[in-house]
């Protein structure tokens, strides 16, 4: 007999309870030290209704997952009955085992059979007197996912209120990995540098070792596991000889314990040279019986310290690095070399298919960096080791806004193939901006390929279906760093929709944003529609004011990958060129006259790519040379279709500004106005690469816009056309990057108190926004102020951290100040204070009728 007071309506269990969290989630993100909480897995609040929750079984991952659903009973927001609490305690109970344990311990639990490796099953007993649930796995980490998706449940992809959801009683949840490589990959450095990270310093390594404190280590495996990911390779591909010496291997076995309790392994990143490099050998031939018993006897060293350890990443004749062509060796030789070391302990090989030659001949009008992985990979196919996965980025190139799928992934029937996406938005605006990478994924996962004439999409190929392949997955390059994981927090979209996807590449980008707001910000409908919309609109936007049309993503590839310069992939041996001149733009990928690079593809694509006529708009750049007057299927011309997307994109950009205002009242204030601060930037920034692409494709062609924006800047008035005083005019480079390719710049030497550019105002009388385009140079937080006759407006400090110490577009920077009263006559003036050597430059001010008048 009962006599103590129990849940009220126990029918619906933890749904119901779920609606309370709802409210409780409002709360802020917690800024402390690096946590999962500055990602999406926040205290939660819910779970005393689990009641008792206990393992079957003592693996450390079990634990991890008992603690995962223990975790908030102490939380203020938990239940604050003290009774009633006690009551839930002994009649509910949770129990957490693989299926096996399960069986054992639950004969009655009807554990289905079968359940693969990472696979979970979660049901209950159905009984409101005592409630059992049970979180089964395939294994132990199929019982740690499980716990994930409990939690997950209630707030994913819900379109219904949580109280109808179906109970886990009538239908228990299951649900199994897609793949079964599922890595995020690490580009950290010794010395605590992250290669194209964008989220401060390393969370691995500081001076030359592996950091003393693991404790976000632990936690960035905590948040991996959550979203399904296995594996996780911490070093650069670059440079990583130095990660095998004795001393690091000791470091890495920290590591690697600390990512074990979430059950993600640990991987790394070798240089095939090493034998040379750090081995003291006089070759590193993968031929030769020294080098292949170099390699024997340090696997052995690694394996002797973490049993459990995943694997080598390889990046091999590529940008330097050393490679098996040193020797007239293949890939291949190179990949089993290191297979055979691996396979006796259970590890397997990463080899990366993005090798080609950066020193092609510009000139040479076959020469084609795309073809690279295809010409050099295929002709392989079958000559790998069981345990070698070719590694291959999503497209030919390299990670930009826009590719192609590469041809690859049909290419390799009788080999193991994986997909290497970029989590890190190194070409896509380096979390700066807002872009949500889900979407494009989702449509290179959903390219069929036709292989062999039949549907094979990407996701299949890599899930291992289409060709039968044991092994395959995805790799998310994440590049994560100490400053909340990726610097931004909306960028952290991206990282847990790469788990989402490589868990199941059939879930839907947009039911991945709506799930991810619900656990990251709140579950208040408007939030979740708003945030979630901004999140799908935000990879169109950026490819629409960057590069559109398959024309990549036209910055400056040689440099910072960051601001327009569309002269940078010219001209260079580095293949990322689009070929544009005074007539026409876009490289000829065909097989009739082109590189040959469409013919890589199976038939059915081949002829597809193969004509113009039949490419579809949104590549048509990067497989033909038109004329800009070359008509689209849409009907527009290239070049008004240039103009055109890019007024859109930017208006866009603009708009991610004004949707996000109407969150404010609902999400955490500081959130808010950091998010805020980012999109309004990332708003200026769309109108910097705007005006570059516009502007330069005007000239280059000639063609006016028949819509009479481009050139045409009503309100603009340029720094080098005002009355300067110490203000010296200077050309910018790339010219496209000023507006009118030229700005002016303070010399503090010679003008040591600052100097300043003044206009006199000529519109007509109202209120305006006005808006200062100036560059925020490194090296220094330039000071400005904005004044009308002699009154302050506004002051701000150039204190951003942007590439480049030149003023270019990747600074270029947009100050906005709103409801300015102006009349004829008026006198407008910036003052510019250099500091150190950030010169204070400027562009120009912009005046535009002020929102409430618009
Ligand atoms: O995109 C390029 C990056 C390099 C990177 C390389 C690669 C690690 O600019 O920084 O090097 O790709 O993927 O190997």
């Amino acid at each position: 007999m009962r006599n103590r007071p129990v849940p009220q309506s126990r029918k619906f269990d933890f749904f119901k309870a779920i609606a309370c969290i709802a409210l409780f989630a409002a709360g802020a993100i917690a800024a402390r030290a690096q946590t999962a909480d500055q990602a999406w897995l926040r205290e939660p609040s819910h779970l005393v209704l689990f009641g008792k929750v206990i393992a079957l079984g003592n693996s450390p991952i079990e634990q991890s997952a008992v603690k995962e659903l223990s975790r908030s009973i102490s939380h203020p927001a938990s239940i604050k009955d003290a009774s009633m609490l006690r009551a839930w305690h002994e009649n509910w109970l949770t129990v957490i085992g693989t299926a096996e344990e399960v069986r054992k311990a639950y004969p009655h639990a009807p554990v289905p059979s079968g359940l693969a490796p990472g696979e979970y099953w979660i049901w209950s007993n159905g009984s409101n007197e005592h409630s059992l649930y049970v979180v089964a796995g395939g294994d132990e980490r199929g019982a740690l996912y499980g716990v994930f998706a409990l939690l997950r449940y209630p707030l994913s992809g819900m379109t219904s209120p949580p109280e109808k959801l179906p109970s886990l009683h009538a239908q228990p949840l299951r649900s199994r990995p897609a793949m079964p490589i599922r890595w995020t990959d690490e580009w950290d450095n010794a010395n605590g540098t992250v290669e194209r990270g964008y989220g401060g310093r390393s969370i691995f390594f500081e001076g030359g070792k592996v950091r003393d404190d693991l404790s976000a280590v632990g936690e960035y495996a905590r948040l991996l596991a959550s979203v399904g990911i296995n594996g996780c390779n911490v070093n650069n591909v670059n440079g990583a000889a130095p990660f095998l010496t004795p001393e690091m291997l000791q470091g890495l076995k920290r590591i690697a314990d600390a990512m074990r309790p979430w059950g993600v392994r640990l991987a790394i990143s070798v240089d095939i040279a090493s034998p040379q490099k750090i081995g003291g050998l006089k070759t590193f031939d993968p031929l030769d019986p020294a080098v292949q018993a170099w390699w024997a006897a340090k696997v052995d060293e690694i394996y002797a310290q973490i049993p459990d350890f995943a694997g080598f990443t390889v990046k091999a004749d590529s940008e330097g690095q050393a490679g098996p062509a040193s020797y007239g060796r293949s890939p291949a030789d190179a990949a089993n070399l290191l297979a055979h070391a691996l396979a006796p302990h259970g590890g397997v090989v990463l080899y990366r298919a993005f090798v080609y030659n950066n020193h092609l001949d510009y000139n040479d009008l076959k020469a084609d960096r795309a073809r690279a992985a295809y010409d050099i990979f295929h002709p392989l196919d079958g000559k790998f080791a069981a345990n070698v996965i070719v590694q291959i980025k999503y497209g030919p190139i390299d990670f930009q806004a826009r590719e192609p799928v590469s041809p690859l992934f049909a290419g390799l029937e009788k080999t193991n193939s994986a997909m290497e996406l970029q989590i890190t938005q190194e070409y896509t605006g380096q979390q700066r901006h807002l872009v949500y990478l889900a979407p494009m994924w989702k449509q290179i996962l959903d390219f069929d390929l036709r292989a062999d004439n039949r549907s094979t999409p990407v996701k299949e190929i890599i899930e291992g279906k289409s060709f039968h392949r044991p092994l395959g997955g995805m790799i998310g390059v994440s590049c994560v760093g100490r400053d909340g994981w990726l610097g931004a927090p909306l960028a952290m979209a991206n990282l847990y929709a790469f788990g989402r996807l490589a868990w199941d590449p059939y879930n839907l980008p947009e039911q991945i944003a709506e799930e991810w707001t619900r656990q990251t910000i709140n579950n208040d409908p408007h939030v979740v529609y708003v945030v979630a919309k901004m999140l799908m609109q935000s990879w169109p936007a950026y490819v629409d004011y960057t590069g559109p049309l398959g024309t990549q993503t036209l910055t400056d590839i040689t440099g910072s990958h960051y601001g327009p310069n569309i002269e940078a992939s010219e001209r260079n041996g580095w293949g990322q060129w689009h070929r544009d001149d005074a007539q026409g733009i876009g490289m000829d990928r065909s097989v009739a006259t082109g590189t040959g690079f469409a013919g890589q593809y199976p038939p059915e694509v081949a002829k597809m790519y193969e004509s113009p006529a039949t490419t579809p708009d949104d590549l048509l750049l990067f497989f033909h040379h038109v004329p800009y007057t070359y008509k689209l299927h849409s009907g527009e011309t290239v070049i008004q279709y240039f103009y055109d997307s890019h007024y859109q994109g930017a208006d866009e950009a603009a708009q991610l500004v004004a949707e996000w205002k109407t969150v404010r009242a609902m999400v955490d204030p500081k959130l808010y106005n950091d998010v805020l601060g980012r999109l309004e930037y990332q708003a200026g920034h769309a109108i910097v690469w705007r005006d570059a692409i516009v502007q330069y494709f005007l000239k280059e062609s000639g063609i006016p816009d028949a819509k009479g924006r481009a050139g045409h800047y009503p309100g603009r008035m340029e720094a080098e056309d005002a009355r300067l005083s110490g203000y010296k005019v200077i050309e910018v480079t790339p010219w496209e990057d000023a507006s009118g390719g030229k700005a002016v710049t303070c010399d503090a030497g010679s003008a040591p108190k600052g100097c300043s550019a003044e206009w006199t105002y000529a519109g007509k009388a109202g209120h305006f926004d006005i808006a200062v385009q100036y560059f925020d140079q490194q090296g220094g937080v330039a000071h400005f102020s904005l004044d009308v006759n002699g009154k302050a407006i506004a002051t701000w400090d150039a204190d951003a951290k942007l590439p480049s110490r030149r003023p270019n577009g990747d600074n270029s920077t947009r100050f906005t100040t709103s409801e300015v009263e102006l009349k004829p006559g008026d006198v407008l003036r910036v003052d510019g204070t250099p500091n150190a050597s950030d010169p204070a430059a400027l562009d120009y001010i912009e005046i535009e009728p002020a929102a409430s008048a618009r």
